[in-house]
């Protein structure tokens, strides 16, 4: 049976109030996608958190009353928790706490696929747990798998966090000699054009890779569909190389520390491209936002300076053309498509063929980049 959440976000003031609700709803989303049932969202305006309880004592014991009222399994946070904040709510709420961050870590422990992908989610996962452990009654049994057992006593925590550790320490290895293996395709591939495409989850990014290279990648409506790095050829006439074309894992606000951090050999495909194409939702009400979010992310991959095409797709859902019509004026040489209606695709491999033809060779012949 799916769990019945409540979402808690947090606005320090009034006028943080409707960014907050959008937050809310993205949340929403992200619990949706991690197959739980969101049941209400609550929303409270403070002025400063409360550095124990993020919200404020009060409001937590409303929390747990909600909870016992309505039978909600789990509270989900839109912040971040400390470790102490967690224990503190943990004990008021009584009821499975879970904060921003391990939501989007859940999804991603659900949609990996490959065996790098999940050794990927499950160190950032451990990394981002283990400062949390004491006190936290079905955190380890999570980490074992299955929810509901009772916390462990202390001494079976020094047990475990040393048990964790180890874990921690085998997984890192086990990335490094992916890498590795990595490394050596790359040899191969240096006479290629490469192409990447970025942005922020649930774009169209994979819809795109689908029809350039005619491809079967997964499509969902839904954040996090890709984890994995796909690369396919894609074809161009009159370019003297082969071009592949990568898919990556999408970029969200306040993308997770520790999942940057793991998923940096997936996301070496965009640094080692040619060119990015950033691939963003025109019909999304925080568009601008959230490509300021990608530039973030870009950045923090060492990306910002790239080549990079911006790809502004679902305009079949945009109803006044006059928004269109703006955004070509704000970000001129943009392409505008609709990859559900095959639209404009034509336009976006010229600009990318164009692009390719006019690099200098030399850029051509640099080493690979050894990692990120
Ligand atoms: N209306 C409309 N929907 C689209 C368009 N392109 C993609 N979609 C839909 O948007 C949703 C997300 O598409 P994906 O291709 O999975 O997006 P993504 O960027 O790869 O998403 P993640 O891998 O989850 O980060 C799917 O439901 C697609 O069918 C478009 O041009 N118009
Ligand atoms: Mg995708």
């Amino acid at each position: 049976m799916k769990e019945k959440a409540l979402l808690v976000g947090i606005a320090e003031s009034s006028l943080d109030r409707w960014r907050e609700l959008e937050r809310l709803e993205e949340l929403a989303l992200l619990a949706r996608a991690a197959g739980a049932d969101v049941f209400e969202k609550i929303l409270q305006i403070r002025n400063k958190v409360d550095p124990a309880y993020l919200i404020g004592k009060g409001k937590a014991y409303e929390i747990r009353d909600i909870c016992q009222e309505y039978g909600i399994d789990v509270v989900i946070f839109d912040r971040d928790l400390s470790p102490s904040q967690l224990r503190n709510l943990e004990k008021i709420i009584e009821r499975k706490i879970v904060d921003r961050t391990e939501l989007i870590m859940d999804i991603f422990a659900q949609h990996a696929r490959t065996n790098e992908a999940k050794i990927q989610v499950e160190l950032a996962q451990l990394l981002y747990r283990l400062p949390r452990l004491v006190g936290r009654g079905t955190l380890l049994s999570r980490l074992g798998g299955g929810i509901g057992t009772r916390g462990p006593g202390e001494k079976k925590l020094e047990v475990d966090r040393r048990k964790i550790k180890e874990r921690i320490s085998r997984l890192e290895k086990e990335l490094k000699d992916i890498e590795r293996t990595r490394e050596l395709h790359r040899k191969h591939r240096r006479n290629i054009y490469k192409v990447t495409l970025v942005g922020y989850t649930n774009t169209g990014k994979s819809t795109i890779m689908n029809l350039l290279t005619k491809s079967s990648i997964k499509v969902e409506d839904q954040p996090f569909s890709t984890l994995d790095a796909t690369t396919r050829i894609l074809y161009l006439e009159g370019l003297p190389r082969r071009v592949v074309l990568s898919d990556t894992v999408g970029f969200i606000e306040d993308i997770p520390h520790h999942l940057i951090a793991s998923f940096k050999a997936t996301l070496g495909v965009a640094k080692e491209a040619d060119l990015l194409l950033h691939v963003i939702d025109i019909s999304h009400p925080r568009v601008k936002e959230r490509i300021q979010v990608v530039r973030q992310v870009l950045q923090e991959i060492s990306c910002k300076d790239k080549p990079l095409i911006m790809v502004f797709n679902k305009i079949d859902l945009i109803i006044e053309p006059k928004i269109i019509e703006r955004f070509s004026e704000e970000f001129p040489n943009s392409i505008f498509i609709s990859a559900k209606l095959e639209q404009g695709l034509m336009e976006l491999k010229e600009e990318i063929k164009n692009f390719l033809k006019n690099l200098p060779d030399a850029e051509r012949n640099r080493k690979p980049l050894k990692s990120l």
